[in-house]
């Protein structure tokens, strides 16, 4: 019978490379199939057959399922392969205050992210896309300001004295804003963040994701009524 491995549908400018480092810290086996967002791909007929919500990532399991969702992604995989030191397992008590970070970060983190990076589809009128987007920052902001509060009574990691994936997901968000600005206004995310830095796989999705921001910032300069609408 065919040996299948895991199929991972990510690419530049996306937030796949949270699923690849939980693939490659676990050591587990996956091909990259790359979708190139600035250029529509995600809207193509063939990528639609396969994730008809158009979001990227996307992981197809050595069983065949589609999944999507970043988050889910993480934790399906560091639980279906038991990856205990990313993800504290059902039974452990740190499990609640995991669950609480990652699902806020997926639900209140990385919606103003869409927002500040797709103000256009927000606001009605081009000339408030920039309003838009600053409201979207102060409201990530916030929620940092928050953690950071969170992480100074009980740090460095989000755990306290234990790493998880729970950091390297803040870690990413945070690299997508301006994390030189974002680690000098509050020092316990910018702990946290060096502390996962010092690791090397993933020092070098972080890295990569900091120049994908510039990139980024960059073409939203240039398309001032939205880089993809
Ligand atoms: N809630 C989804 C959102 C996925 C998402 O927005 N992905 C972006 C790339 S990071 C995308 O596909 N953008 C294309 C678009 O919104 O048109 C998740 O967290 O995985």
């Amino acid at each position: 019978m065919e040996r299948r491995i895991y199929v991972l549908y990510g690419g530049d400018f996306t937030r796949a490379p949270l699923v690849q480092w939980v693939l490659e810290e676990g050591e587990i086996e996956y091909e990259l199939r790359k979708i190139d967002i600035l250029k529509g791909e995600h809207r193509s007929a063939e990528f639609l057959a396969i994730n008809p919500a158009g979001l990227v990532p996307v992981l197809i399991t050595p069983d065949g399922d589609a999944l999507y969702e970043v988050a889910a992604l993480m934790l399906y995989l560091a639980d279906r392969h038991q990856l205990t030191e990313l993800a504290p397992s059902f039974t452990d008590p740190d499990r609640g205050l995991f669950l609480s970070t990652v699902f806020h970060i997926a639900g209140d983190v990385q919606s103003e992210m869409k927002r500040y990076h797709f103000p256009n589809r927000f606001s009605l009128r081009c000339e408030d896309n920039v309003g838009m987007q600053e409201l979207a920052k102060s409201l990530v902001l916030d929620r940092l300001n928050v953690m950071n509060t969170r992480l100074a009574k009980r740090g460095p990691y989000v755990l306290g004295t234990r790493f998880s994936l729970a950091d390297f997901y803040l870690s990413f968000w945070v690299a997508y804003l301006d994390r030189e600005a974002v680690c000098l206004r509050f020092p316990s995310i910018a702990k946290l963040h060096g502390l996962v830095s010092a690791r090397p796989r993933a020092a070098r999705y972080l890295e990569d994701t900091e120049m994908m921001a510039k990139a980024y910032a960059e073409m939203m300069i240039q398309h001032p009524s939205g880089v993809i609408t």
